[in-house]
């Protein structure tokens, strides 16, 4: 991928000011993707970190297996604990989560979305987030090259531009695994989006790959058609840990789910894949 001479390089990290800047907007374009630093405080990580171990603690006891239609995932901890490995929905079960994303410092990225653009606490899989740890038994320690299109691709269109919001709550450098991306391939046709790497199976490094290496509380957005995936650690046990939320912004009809909701159809898909790797979910840990 070539650099404009107008722009800074792909390893650029910005400031998140009150708005964002022609040059940060023609970067998204170009690139696919924008890295901004320290955007939460140690405070803020702690208080999402203490509100995740308590929604878990709350849905092993209720013994749930699906939150408004969505899977969870119950891996092991490197103590051999039950571990939820994806929360969805976060916001809806902690009103502290709920606040923190509508702070007013993440204003001109809710307007990047657009004038109107709203946190879907209730929508899509509402606030996610993942936990990825490098033990055992864990059900999620990478996931394979994806673009976030899957569902469009899923009902036979082109996917849509959907802006991907995620705050990375862990110091990752590259030889713990985490985020890596190809440049610029969210503009690349429908053929490359359903078939230039095979979706989740292929865990390969990519030579035009870049690192997204994140200190805690560093905020990255990324278009959702951008091929991108999760390296595994090369560590072991608890200095593996990285965990990143992602909040959606949406447009559009107000769709909100609840446990009625039925599970998306790219959802099965992500069980069956889980299912051939022999991780056992959705399937309540053993107590
Ligand atoms: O953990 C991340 O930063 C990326 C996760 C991801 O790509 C996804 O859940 O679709
Ligand atoms: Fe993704």
């Amino acid at each position: 991928m070539t650099m404009p001479l107008d722009l800074p390089p792909v390893t650029t990290r910005f400031q998140l000011g009150p708005e964002i800047t022609e040059e940060q907007k023609r970067f998204l374009d170009h690139y696919g993707f924008l890295h901004f630093e320290r955007v939460a405080t140690a405070a803020e990580i702690a208080m999402i970190a203490a509100e995740l171990d308590r929604i878990q603690a709350t849905w092993i006891a209720e013994g749930r297996r699906f939150v408004f239609g969505i899977p969870l995932f119950y891996g092991k901890d490197p103590d051999g604990k039950p571990f939820l490995q994806r929360f969805a929905f976060t916001s809806v079960f902690s009103d502290a989560v709920r606040q923190f994303v509508r702070d007013p410092r993440f204003e001109p990225v809710r307007k990047l979305i657009g004038a109107d653009a709203r946190i879907g606490d209730a929508e899509k899989d509402g606030v996610v987030v993942n936990r990825y740890v490098n033990v055992p038994g864990s059900a999620y320690p990478r996931l394979g090259w994806h673009t976030d299109g899957l569902r469009d691709i899923f009902y036979g269109r082109m996917p849509v531009q959907m802006l991907n919001i995620g705050l990375h709550l862990d110091d990752c450098t590259a030889d713990n695994g985490g985020l890596r991306i190809l440049p610029g391939s969210h503009t690349q046709g429908f053929w490359d989006t359903c078939f230039r790497k095979l979706y989740f199976l292929s865990h390969a490094a990519d030579p035009n790959e870049i690192v997204v290496e994140t200190n805690a509380g560093d905020l990255t957005v990324h278009d959702g058609r951008l091929w991108h995936r999760v390296a595994r650690s090369t560590r072991a046990g608890w200095p593996s840990l990285r965990r990143s939320m992602y909040v959606p912004y949406l447009t559009g009809p107000f769709e909100p789910k609840s446990d009625a909701s039925a599970t998306p159809p790219y959802h099965h898909l992500g069980r069956l894949i889980r299912w051939t790797k022999g991780a056992r979910a959705p399937q309540l840990p053993q107590k």
